[in-house]
């Protein structure tokens, strides 16, 4: 096993950390934009297999890095179930709302999802191909409350309140709700895994909403389940769970969730993270969006603060979340080239 990513994953401490970027694809990218244009619309090229794997190439052809993630999005499976998804120019996703038990009614069977989801599929197969061998290919998806949160509100909302409501009013539907995602969810990324995903990240870009005994039912229980139904089926094949804004509950995530590698966001400090959550496994992250557009002294000291933070254990390096559509590749270089050379 020679793929740094996946030595990290087996827990292994390497003196250079291994990396990738959240987003890594995407509109900072002139040549992203090029590509979009040619396929249309963002949907389109995310259903176009052999374009949606030359997104995924090009940040890794531009910049090396150890991993490649699948150019797809969380609010494909939403559209799988029967969900209607579209994007407005400049605002972001919309999706037809899920608020009462009719509507849950009218999604289709998770045993129908392929008929949407096989050209991502054909996205994976592709890329297993066509990757450099040191490069590993990550699947993934929403986790279940995350994608609810844009099930039932329609959008990306910055409180989430219209799940939290639906919560309060109608636990029942929203917890079947949570279910039907959880299942489509392991049939989607098993599929991923079968047609060559090395390695599933599992993104709850949420969960830091959810307060108390909520944290543990919506975002610790469904990711528990889905790694290890992917676990059973898939023995071998390692999970990354990013719970963002989880604050001090990163601490004991690991065996709570059962992945191999827990991804932090940039709201705790690396040292804290080395003592707390670094002592159970890897973790991944977790350098601040926002220097990938300011740059300079600033990134270079944060970037080598995390990268000596987490030396003594498995480290992925990243960032906390995803790169903003303002950022300047010139500082994903420099990034890059602090953790693989101290700058
Ligand atoms: O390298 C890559 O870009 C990988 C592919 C990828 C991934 C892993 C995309 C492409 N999206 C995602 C995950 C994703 N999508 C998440 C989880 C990670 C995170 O928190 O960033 C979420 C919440 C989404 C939902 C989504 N899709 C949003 C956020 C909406 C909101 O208001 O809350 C947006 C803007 C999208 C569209 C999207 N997905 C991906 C890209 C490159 C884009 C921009 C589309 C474009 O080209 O205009």
């Amino acid at each position: 096993m020679t793929k740094t990513i996946l030595r990290a994953l087996a827990g292994e401490t390497l003196a250079t950390p291994p990396i990738w970027m959240m987003r890594q694809a995407g509109r900072y990218l002139p040549e992203y934009k090029a590509t979009r244009a040619q396929a249309g619309d963002f949907l389109s090229l995310c259903y176009n297999p052999e374009l949606a794997a030359e997104v995924t190439l090009q940040p890794i052809r531009r910049y090396g890095f150890d991993a490649a993630i699948l150019f797809a999005d969380i609010l494909l499976l939403p559209q799988a179930l029967g969900a209607d998804l579209w994007f407005v120019t400049g605002e972001g996703p919309r999706l037809s709302t899920i608020t009462c038990q009719a509507e849950l009614d009218n999604l289709g069977p998770v045993d129908d999802i392929d008929a949407t989801l096989s050209p991502i599929y054909e996205t994976v197969k592709i890329l297993s191909r066509e990757l450099p061998a040191d490069t590993t290919l990550i699947g993934f998806a929403g986790a279940p409350w995350t994608v609810a949160t844009y099930m039932i509100g329609g959008q990306g909302t910055p409180d989430q309140a219209p799940a939290h409501a639906l919560k309060s009013e109608n636990r029942p539907v929203f917890e079947a709700l949570l279910d039907k995602i959880t299942e489509g969810t392991i049939h989607y990324l098993s599929k991923q895994i079968d047609a060559g995903a090395e390695v599933i990240k599992i993104f709850d870009s949420w969960a830091g909403s959810l307060q108390g005994a909520d944290f543990e039912k919506y975002a610790v229980a469904p990711a528990a389940r889905i790694t290890a139904a992917l676990k059973a089926r898939h023995p071998g094949v390692p999970v990354i769970a990013f719970a963002r804004g989880a604050g001090e509950r990163y601490a004991g995530l690991h065996s709570a969730t059962g992945a191999d590698c827990i991804a932090l966001d940039d709201g705790v400090t690396p040292g804290w993270a080395a003592q707390a959550v670094q002592v159970d496994g890897c973790v991944q992250g977790n350098l601040a969006s926002h220097h990938m557009v300011t740059g300079g002294d600033d990134l270079v000291r944060e970037t080598r603060t995390i990268c000596d933070a987490f030396a003594n254990g498995p480290h992925i390096f990243n960032l906390g979340h995803g790169i903003t559509p303002d950022a300047n590749p010139d500082n994903v270089q420099l990034m890059i080239d602090t953790v693989r050379n101290g700058g």
